[in-house]
């Protein structure tokens, strides 16, 4: 049996892909509320294909509780909030989470961490506490690193289908674990050592941040000198070696916008183009602003209760808005003491902003300036909708359109 800690948007579907495929899984959360959802039939979140997997789940062995149970295997997959000013990794909860299990584990186990840490971060904080408890006890507990890959709005596609790496202190143990992944993943597993691990997850975000910020920079040197960086852009990238991501108003999420800030305050002076890139993209949602100011001029809009911001979350088809570049967008002219302009985001059902309207016809009827900040299906559908409005599309999705 694994009891799996941690029921957010990488346990539960790690959970439920487990038990589909034949392993008996207890998912347990602190959050009581979570549980008694899930005990009930639901799902906690909004992702494409995760009501199947969690029927087919349910039909097998999986149970939801807030409580540890005992056993010899765990998966931790608990959040990593980070410290904003010192930009390091915040591991109270996976500390948490290991101080709990040790109290109720088997002799001998196997504890997995696939929460994001910035390396060194399992050799500084958890190794300690499993080491002080084994030498209390006659436990032996088997640290291991195996980070997550998925992304979220193909989750599930990518359990099954994605490479992994699992960091070990013995490859034994490492073995053992790759074969419980094995058991829904088709993809090539690699054993290595923890720190490897932990360095090799967060480079692959910041890859991509740094990727972004390039599409980003480029779209403000094309908009001073009036080319069309998306033209560009596809030209580019017919060369067999280019391959050029989108531009886009920030980068949000939980991942991405987070993970090379551990580099940077890891590694102060060494982690250079990592840095840049995170203050070109961070500096993205000041420009779409400075876009709206335009168009405003252009259009004669004075009134800032005009302009409406289409999405909310951090990219499209999910209901997610941690660290959107819509939110990022609002605080910067919080502290300018705009008037708030409207928004809104078919992907939530509830009301998170106080000027987030949740009918999109009054939306459209309370707008002049659209601002499509999440390319969402459901505006792609309805895009004869807005085509009356002024439209700065920041995704490039609406032809005849301003762009950013
Ligand atoms: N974005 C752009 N331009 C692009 C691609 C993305 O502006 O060309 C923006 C998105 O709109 C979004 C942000 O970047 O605001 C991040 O979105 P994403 O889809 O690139 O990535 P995440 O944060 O949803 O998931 C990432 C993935 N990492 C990589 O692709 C290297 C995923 O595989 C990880 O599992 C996940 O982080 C994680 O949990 O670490």
């Amino acid at each position: 049996m694994i009891n799996i800690i941690g029921l957010g948007y990488i346990g539960l579907p790690t959970a439920l892909i487990l038990a589909a495929n034949g392993k008996k899984i207890v998912g347990t959360d602190y959050n009581k509320e979570l549980v008694q959802t899930l005990n009930a039939g639901e799902t906690t979140f909004e992702e494409k294909g995760l009501k199947e997997l969690f029927t087919q789940a349910i039909n097998q062995e999986i149970v939801f509780t807030t409580d540890y149970v005992t056993t010899n295997k765990y998966i931790v997959t608990v959040p990593t909030p980070y410290e904003k000013e010192n930009k390091k990794v915040d591991p109270n909860f996976i500390i948490k989470a290991v101080e709990s299990i040790i109290k109720v584990c088997a002799e001998e186990t196997i504890l997995v961490i696939e929460s994001t840490v910035s390396p060194g971060t399992i050799d500084k904080y958890i190794r300690p506490i499993v080491e002080k408890w084994m030498s209390q006890t006659n436990k032996l507990i088997h640290l291991v690193h195996a980070p997550e890959r998925i992304l979220p709005g193909n989750m599930i596609e990518e359990l099954n289908y994605n490479s992994r790496t699992i960091g070990a202190d013995d490859e034994k143990i490492g073995l053992q674990v790759k074969s419980i992944y094995q058991s829904f993943c088709k993809a090539e597993i690699v054993v290595t050592d923890i720190r490897t691990a932990e360095m090799t997850k967060v480079v692959e975000n910041t890859y991509r941040d740094i990727n972004i910020a390039f599409a980003n920079e480029l779209t403000k040197i094309c908009r001073f000198d009036n080319l069309d960086v998306h033209k560009i852009i596809d030209i580019a990238n017919m060369h067999p070696r280019v391959n050029i991501l989108n531009p886009g108003p920030g980068v949000g999420g939980h991942c991405i916008s987070v993970d090379p800030w551990f580099l940077v305050g890891d590694y102060p002076g060494l982690a250079n183009i990592i840095l840049t890139a995170r203050e070109i993209n961070d500096s993205m949602p000041e420009h779409v602003l400075e876009r709206i100011h335009t168009l405003m001029k252009k259009y004669q809009i004075t009134d800032m209760n005009k302009i409406g911001l289409y999405g909310l979350t951090y990219k499209p088809d999910v209901d997610d808005v941690r660290e959107s570049p819509t939110l990022q967008l609002l605080e910067k002219m919080e502290k300018h003491l705009a008037p708030p302009l409207k928004v809104y985001d078919p992907m939530l059902t509830t009301q998170i902003i106080d000027n987030q309207l949740m009918n999109f016809d009054e939306f459209l009827a309370q707008t002049e300036l659209i601002v499509v900040m999440v390319a969402h299906t459901h505006i792609k559908k309805n895009v004869s909708k807005i085509i009356d409005k002024v439209i700065l599309d920041t995704q490039n999705i609406i032809e005849n359109s301003y762009k950013l």
